[in-house]
């Protein structure tokens, strides 16, 4: 980017937000004379970022120039306990040590404990403090698997759908944001448009002035929800039974489109024998809905044109998650919504990026570590077991007499050492209590590089200080759009904050790796993730410069893309992602019988069922669980802050407050309890218990409760909603059951 002007003392860099959101935007930095960041704009060149941010985003100067910041390696004072510390008083227990004691005490305790006990006792812990390529997974899987410690299965997300949507489409992609303006009908399908994707709402918005009708299908109020034609408030879970429900209408009032099914997609014949069940009547009893809403809304979706579904991942966050997300991604394949530009529907476009991970990640690395083999998996949604129960005797049960919870979890030795970064289990962490009995082990040592003080960093021996995107330079795809973008350094860290790359590739070094690639630039690593010098199927070449493929990117949908016009232009579309582009409507499907899949035989070689089907969640008011906890609880995401991140800061603290703290609850089910709106509450299962304030403004239906993700440390009891979740996993892909959770309420 050149200088706002040539006499301008200014500059204006482009950067892009990394944060675990789909909209990944171009952001434009204003750099003042000083080298400080001065003003935060949205792109306006970008099509999806449309020259706007977030409100959490707009106020980001606040968390780069945070007095909280860690600005130093610390260390834990001797004797200091592993316990949860007063906010803004955490430096007293650890001590400010330099960057060379930091990795060399670092180094010498992870090999100490992997000579030990095995290096399978290590275990990193990273989710997503940032989706850009180098730093959300590079440097630092080189060094864990050049270590050999354990493999962090990452599914605290969206693994359940993921595998739901590759099971029936082979890749995830879906329809071109940009074309959700053509679209008739808009089904929000457990997607909180407004509070977690807000640059498909402008898109929205354009569709409906040209006389498009939203539907949002949620059980919970949100803003979306508030301004759409038609909220379904559906029973947390149910999903499934509603979209075989909707097929069961399709087919028997003939709405599918023949033509495309014979022509893109396998096992009609089975599908359609399975929704002959789903009559709209008993779709209704489990749904909370009437047999004429679900008539009405088969129909609407079966013969309006362009039909498109944005699912996200609300939906999947359930142990029926997997079959959920299956089914009503099954829908546009019926109806052959795909052949209608602006129709299909979207979960992710991450697919569309074919990085070359491979050179990036180097699992091959694993067999250079003493283990020779591929490392045991831990789950990343059973921390909790994993710290207080694996490698002991394992005896799998909440402690709560339930039925057991079967791990998914490897076996192997104990976790004596854990490496956090890039995310705050401390807080996201299901099963929080569990968590916190790990972390506090005085024996177990433990990492956390993060750009604040937070609920895990109380527990760490050593504390890191982390970038954030200004500071760093990096890569980026997205999951709601089609460009790749670079993100160029803004800034200079503040104080000694080190980004990932730096910090997996000085420790590694420390180590003794000797491997080159501990010592790539970032710039070398995106050249790699671009395949950019990359000589066919032989090995890369680390220092590769470009020469053999002409500076261009060799992965699919990216041969067009050199560093230098990314360097001068800040994003580039994927090849494929042209004016017109639509996906699903010819050729053959990534999938292993290459057409869009009703039936799975890769589920049925498994003992699977090969066709989606509604089993309710065991935590559900369905399942076994409900006598003594009859009420569904949703541990929702704020507006305002990204999953834990922003929780800290005064201004986006404010932008929440209204639902901080707050339990969301049916006017009917407050009544049953003596509960008036204001009134204290205990909300309690047998994993844990909260006290809240009664809310009940309309946000849930009857037998759901909600409450919000923040802090822990920041709640007066030193917890927050994650004490009611469960390790429990879903039907697909072992990934996360935040909203498959039964509570109970009492007036406190
Ligand atoms: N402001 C903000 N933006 C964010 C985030 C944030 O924390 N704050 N988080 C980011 C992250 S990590 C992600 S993964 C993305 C995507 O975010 P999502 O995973 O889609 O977000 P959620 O809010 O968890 O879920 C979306 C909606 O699904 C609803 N839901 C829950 N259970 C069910 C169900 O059984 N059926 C149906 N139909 N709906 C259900 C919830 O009430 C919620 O409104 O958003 C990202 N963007
Ligand atoms: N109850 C409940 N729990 C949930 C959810 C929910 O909806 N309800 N949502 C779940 C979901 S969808 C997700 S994705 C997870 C998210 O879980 P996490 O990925 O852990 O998300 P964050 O809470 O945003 O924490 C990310 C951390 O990374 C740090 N960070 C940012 N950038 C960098 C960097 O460059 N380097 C390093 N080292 N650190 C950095 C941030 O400061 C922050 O502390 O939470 C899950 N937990
Ligand atoms: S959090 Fe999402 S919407 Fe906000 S600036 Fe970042 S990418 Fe854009
Ligand atoms: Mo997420």
């Amino acid at each position: 980017m050149p200088p706002v002007a040539d006499s301008s003392p200014l500059r204006v860099i482009h950067t892009v937000c990394s944060h675990d959101c789909p909209d990944s935007c171009g952001v434009l930095v204003t750099v003042d004379a000083e080298g400080r960041a001065i003003k935060l704009q949205g792109d306006p060149a970008h099509p999806v970022t449309r020259g706007f941010l977030c409100g959490k985003v707009a106020k980001y100067l606040d968390r780069v120039y945070s007095p909280d910041r860690v600005l130093h390696p610390l260390k834990r004072k001797p004797g200091a306990a592993k316990a949860q510390l007063v906010r803004g008083r955490e430096h007293e227990a650890f001590e400010r040590i330099g960057w060379n004691e930091a990795l060399d005490g670092i180094a010498t305790r992870l090999k100490e404990t992997a000579e030990r006990y095995g290096p399978e006792s290590i275990l990193p812990y990273s989710y997503a403090g940032t989706i850009a390529l180098l730093g959300y997974g590079s440097m630092d899987r080189r060094f864990f698997y050049r270590l050999g410690a354990s493999q962090l299965d990452r599914t605290i997300c969206s693994e359940a759908g993921g595998v739901a949507w590759n099971l029936v489409y082979g890749k995830k992609i879906g329809t071109p944001t940009e074309d959700f303006g053509l679209a008739k009908l808009i089904v929000a399908w457990g997607a909180n448009i407004h509070g977690n994707n807000i640059h498909l709402w402008p898109l929205i918005v354009e569709a409906r002035r040209n006389g498009a009708r939203l539907i949002v299908i949620d059980p919970y109020r949100t803003r979306t929800a508030a301004l759409a034609d038609w909220h379904i408030a559906i029973r947390p879970g149910t999903d499934a039974a509603l979209a075989l429900g909707m097929m069961h209408v399709i087919l028997r009032d003939g709405l599918e489109d023949r033509e495309y099914i014979d022509r893109m997609t396998v096992g009609f014949a089975q599908l359609a024998g399975r929704v002959r069940d789903y009559t709209p009547e008993r779709v209704a009893a489990w749904t909370g809905m009437t047999a004429g809403e679900v008539e009405q809304l088969a129909r609407e979706y079966a013969t309006t044109r362009p039909a498109v579904i944005r699912l996200n991942y609300g939906v999947q966050r359930n142990e029926n998650g997997g079959a959920s997300v299956r089914a009503i991604v099954m829908l546009p394949a019926l109806t052959g919504a795909w052949k209608h530009r602006g129709g299909g529907a979207q979960l992710s476009t991450s697919g569309g990026f074919a990085w070359n991970k491979k050179d990036v990640e180097r699992p091959d690395l694993m067999l250079a570590s003493p283990l020779a083999r591929p490392a045991r998996m831990v789950n990343m949604c059973e921390l909790g077991q994993a710290l207080t129960e694996l490698g002991k005797d394992r005896e799998q049960t909440t402690g709560n007499g339930e039925q057991k919870e079967e791990s998914q979890t490897q076996e192997g030795p104990r976790v004596h050492a854990l490496f956090v970064y890039n995310s705050n289990p401390g807080a996201v962490a299901p099963n929080h209590n569990a968590v916190r009995r790990g972390l506090a082990r005085p024996d177990l040592f433990t990492v956390v590089h993060d750009i604040f003080f937070n609920d895990t960093t109380d527990y760490a021996d050593y504390v890191l200080p982390a970038t954030t995107f200004l500071e760093h330079t990096d890569i980026q795809g997205a999951y709601g759009h089609y460009f790749v973008q670079l993100s160029n350094q803004a800034i200079e860290p503040p104080g000694e904050a080190r980004s990932n790359v730096w910090l997996f590739g000085q420790l590694g070094q420390r180590m003794g790796f000797d491997e080159d690639c501990f010592r790539d630039t970032p710039e070398a690593i995106i050249r790699q993730g671009l395949g950019i010098g990359r000589s066919g199927n032989g090995p890369t070449d680390n220092s590769a410069n470009g020469h053999g493929s002409n500076g261009h990117s060799t992965n699919a949908g990216m041969e067009h893309i050199t560093l230098e016009e990314l360097r001068e232009r800040g994003h580039i579309p994927l090849s494929f992602h042209r004016e017109g582009w639509q996906p699903y409507t010819s050729g053959p499907v990534p999938t292993p019988s290459g057409k869009i899949e009703f039936t799975s035989g890769e589920l049925a070689a498994q003992g699977l069922d090969p066709l989606p089907a509604y089993v309710p969640p065991v935590e559900s008011r369905w399942g076994s669980g409900a006598e003594r906890y009859p009420l569904e609880f949703l541990g929702r995401k704020g507006d305002n802050y990204m999953n834990s991140t922003f929780a800290n800061l005064e201004g986006h603290r404010m932008m929440e407050a209204a639902n901080r703290r707050r339990l969301e609850i049916h006017p009917d089910d407050a009544r049953a309890r003596g509960i008036a709106d204001g009134d204290a509450v205990r909300i309690f299962n047998d994993r844990g218990s909260l006290r809240l304030t009664a809310m009940i403004n309309g946000s849930v239906p009857q037998g759901v409760v909600a409450g919000r993700l923040d802090w822990a440390k920041l709640h007066p009891e030193g917890e927050n909603v994650n004490v009611l979740t469960s390790e429990r996993l879903t039907d697909l892909g072992r990934g996360a059951t935040f909203y498959s959770v039964l509570v109970e309420v009492e007036k406190a």
